[in-house]
Formats: C-alpha cells, sequence, structure tokens
C-alpha cells in the first residue's frame, strides 16, 4: 500500500485542459449556479479561495498602510500578501552589503500581524538593482547576487510562504531565449545557482520561477520557460513553483489555452501561482476575462492560489487601464462579483499542490468535439498503466458513450478504469443544460 493511498487527497494528480469555450465562456446557466452557490458560500475572495485549499492574494504598497479604505479592503478579501516593491533588490540592498529591511519588514508584519502568509518578490532580477549593481558584472556580481539571495532569502526565514527566487529572466518575442542582463552575462546557469542558494537559505518556503508573456502555451517564451523548468526537476534543480505575472492588456490577451498553461506546467511536479494579476478594461469583457482565469485556476489541482497586482484600480502601477477588482473608491467592480462566483461554483481538485514524486498519477483532461446536446472529452493518464479515474460531471449531465476504457455510472461522478486499450479514453456526455467540463481525478490502483 502507498503512502498516497492511507492520504488519498494528496496522492491526486489532476489537469484539466480545455478549449477556449471551456475556460473562458461560462453560460448563463453556470452563472446561475456559481449566484446561488455564492450566497452559500465565500462572501470574500479569500474565503471563497479557500473553499478549495487556494489563497487569494494582493500586492501591498508599504506606503498605503495609512489608508483605512486601503487596509479594509487588503485585509477583509486577501490572505496572501506580496509586496510590491519593498522587498526588491533597490530596496534590500541600496549600498553593497548594507541591507535596509524596514519596508519590507512593514509589509511583513503588517500581513502577518492579519493573520496573512506572504510571498516574498524577488531575489534575483534584472530590474529594480540598485546601483553599484547594476554597474557589475561577472563573477564579482555572481557571488554579489548569491549573496543578496542569501541575507535576504535568511532575513525572511520562515515568513515566506513561497518565494519568487527570479524574476523575468527570459525574452520576449520568439526568440524563446534568455533575456541579455548582467546577471545572464555571469553564466547560464546563475538561475539554478540562486534558487541552491535559497533552498539553503530558507528550506521552508516555496521556490517560484516568475515571469510575464508566459501565459500562452503556443509563445517561444512560454515554451522556454517550460523547458527550463522541465530541465531543473530532471536535474534535481531546487523548484517547486513557477509564477504566472498575468498582466492582460491588448497586447497580452488572456490567451484561450491559459488552462493548458497551467496544466502543461504543473504535470512538471511544480505548483503553479498567478502572482500580478490585473486585466485592463471594463464591464463585462473585463468581467468574463477575470471569470476564465479563476477558472483556469480552479481547474488546475496544482494552481494553489491567485494574486492580484493591487488593491483598487487607483493602486495599480497602470491605473488608466482600471484592471482591478475595486474602483478608485473601494468599490466593488462587476470583475470582483464575477471573480468571486467563479470561486465560489469551485473547481476541482484542493488546491494543496500534492506531494511531488511520489508515484501518482496525472490525468490530463481535454475538452474535444462538441454538438448542441452533447460534447466529448478525452483524458490521457500519465505515470501508471493501473489506474482509476473518478469524473465529476457537472449539472445534469450524463454519460451517452465512452471508449477505450470501462466506465460505470452515468450521471454525478463516473468512475473509468483501463479495459486493455492504453492510458488515453474518451466520453460523450449529454448537457442536458450544463455546458461545463468535468474535473477529474486520477488514483493509482
Ligand atoms: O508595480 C510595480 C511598480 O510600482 C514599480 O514601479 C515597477 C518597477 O519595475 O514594478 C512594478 O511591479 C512589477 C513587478 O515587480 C514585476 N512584474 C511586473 C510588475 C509591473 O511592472
Amino acid at each position: 500500500m502507498t503512502r498516497a493511498r492511507t492520504s488519498p487527497h494528496r496522492r491526486r494528480r489532476l489537469i484539466s485542459i480545455g478549449t477556449a469555450a471551456a475556460v473562458l465562456l461560462t453560460s448563463a446557466i453556470t452563472t446561475g449556479i456559481a449566484a446561488t452557490s455564492a450566497q452559500a458560500a465565500g462572501s470574500t475572495l479569500q474565503a471563497a479561495a479557500a473553499e478549495s485549499g487556494r489563497y487569494f492574494g494582493v500586492a501591498i504598497a508599504g506606503h498605503k498602510l495609512s489608508d483605512s479604505q486601503y487596509t479594509t479592503i487588503a485585509n477583509r478579501e486577501f490572505n496572501m500578501v506580496t509586496a510590491e516593491n519593498e522587498m526588491k533588490l533597490d530596496a534590500t540592498e541600496p549600498n553593497q552589503n548594507q541591507f535596509n529591511f524596514s519596508a519590507g519588514d512593514q509589509i511583513v508584519n503588517w500581513a502577518l500581524q492579519n493573520g496573512k502568509q506572504v510571498r516574498g518578490h524577488t531575489l534575483a532580477w534584472h530590474s529594480q538593482q540598485p546601483g553599484w549593481m547594476q554597474n557589475m558584472e561577472g563573477s564579482s556580481l555572481r557571488n554579489a547576487m548569491l549573496n543578496h539571495v542569501t541575507q535576504v532569502a535568511t532575513h525572511y526565514r520562515g515568513k515566506i510562504h513561497s518565494w519568487d527566487v527570479v524574476n523575468e529572466a527570459f525574452e520576449d518575442g520568439s526568440s524563446g531565449a534568455r533575456r541579455n542582463s548582467n546577471l545572464q552575462r555571469t553564466g547560464n546557469d546563475w538561475i539554478e545557482a540562486a534558487f541552491r542558494a535559497a533552498r539553503q537559505a530558507d528550506p521552508g518556503a516555496k521556490l517560484c520561477y516568475n515571469d510575464y508573456n508566459t501565459d500562452n502555451w503556443s509563445h517561444a517564451k512560454t515554451q522556454a520557460v517550460y523547458n527550463m523548468v522541465r530541465d531543473f526537476k530532471s536535474r534535481g534543480v531546487p523548484i517547486d513553483c513557477v509564477g504566472f505575472q498575468a498582466h492582460f492588456n491588448s497586447g497580452n490577451p488572456v490567451p484561450n489555452n491559459y488552462h493548458e498553461t497551467l496544466g502543461n506546467f504543473a504535470a512538471l511536479g511544480v505548483d503553479v501561482q498567478i502572482t500580478e494579476l490585473d486585466i485592463a478594461g471594463s464591464g463585462t469583457s473585463q468581467a468574463e476575462q477575470y471569470r476564465g482565469i479563476m477558472q483556469a485556476c480552479l481547474a488546475v489541482e496544482r494552481c494553489t492560489g491567485i494574486s492580484v497586482w493591487g488593491v483598487r484600480d487607483s493602486d495599480s502601477w497602470r491605473a488608466s487601464d482600471t484592471p482591478l477588482l475595486f474602483d478608485g473608491n473601494g468599490n466593488k467592480k462587476l470583475a470582483y462579483s464575477y471573480a468571486l462566483d467563479a470561486l465560489n461554483a469551485g473547481g476541482t481538485g484542493d488546491g494543496d499542490g500534492g506531494d511531488p514524486g511520489t508515484g501518482d498519477c496525472t490525468v490530463v483532461v481535454t475538452r474535444a468535439e462538441e454538438w448542441n446536446d452533447r460534447f466529448n472529452v478525452t483524458f490521457r493518464v500519465t505515470d501508471t498503466s493501473s489506474w482509476r479515474v473518478a469524473i465529476r460531471l457537472q449539472g445534469g449531465q450524463s454519460l451517452q458513450n465512452s471508449w477505450n476504457a470501462t466506465v460505470s455510472g452515468t450521471s454525478g461522478t463516473l468512475t473509468a478504469t483501463p479495459n486493455g486499450n492504453g492510458n488515453s479514453f474518451g466520453i460523450t456526455l449529454y448537457k442536458n443544460g450544463s455546458t461545463g467540463t468535468p474535473s477529474a481525478t486520477c488514483s493509482t490502483t
């Protein structure tokens, strides 16, 4: 009997991959369900996210902690805090080897005093370097960077849920290359060196690679980060999570394969976190995009939390895009309601990320052909040939047909087991008014 069998909660792996329609479009019927459960469930973002074991976070600016409207909203809605600027390199090491933690400590203390967890942002980055570091190259820079990682992670040891160890190390565009920075010029292994130093300094923190424009699965930058994480996992470099900044606007719209991106990274054995979410826009269009992001995270078990990059629109680094969940007067926007309802409607998985590398199995769920009254879903199990997949249908959905597996049950939760046709199988479901993609959990038998 495996350890996982005694702890089914932690042995599951779930990745649900859907089409644009599955992720980004929610029917009126689903919205209705969400609204109903919202009343019975979480009335704040943190409470609604916590129903599936996830956190909901926010970037906090230290100089706004004296604004009572700001702190009231932040305290009520969020249970994870990221310092917007106060833990960056220029703030924490303004002169070489002279550390200043006062601004960072103010935010960490506020968070901990209010029962919140903290994401550390960020230990190694080409941007917001102090002047002395900007002018450095080569081995002196490498050593200074490692010293910075060690000193800052040691100072905050035990207080950090996840560290953005390295931020934004890849080029935009089609090259898939590393960004040409002074840190990169110290040698291609600078990223893994930073992760090793961070692990040594704070073994209890999850260590993340964090970047932007990594949302669309087909983009070269996304693929490049994916390949790095896969390589790190295969060589035992201590990486636990990947942060998706998720700054969306017309130049970087919410992609219809976001779900797939999160799921594919999670399948490498890392948690995924949405770390700096903001979406330019307003009204229903913005609200639907927020909903799509919530649904994409909920559909991936190892998507363990979502943070927005500021409280009110007026607090945003790009305030004119009105990209956040509260307006400048602290009122909840439509995007807030859609996000809350989506969280309350729930998803798959408990979001605790499971326990990597213990022989659990993974099931990738893909939404396939669609008709007016029914649709196909295919499943691919990895890691084992002895499996059982529990498929949770939504609403009144019922089974019409299945192939390449033995499927029992017709509604509610179906169970699929191998029938000698390998690890890929499929089902056809009648919608009966519910268009959502079912979730699935794989267990090794
Ligand atoms: O929101 C931050 C803004 O106040 C700073 O001026 C800016 C400086 O680079 O950094 C902003 O935060 C960035 C984050 O640290 C990394 N991802 C992109 C964010 C928005 O630029």
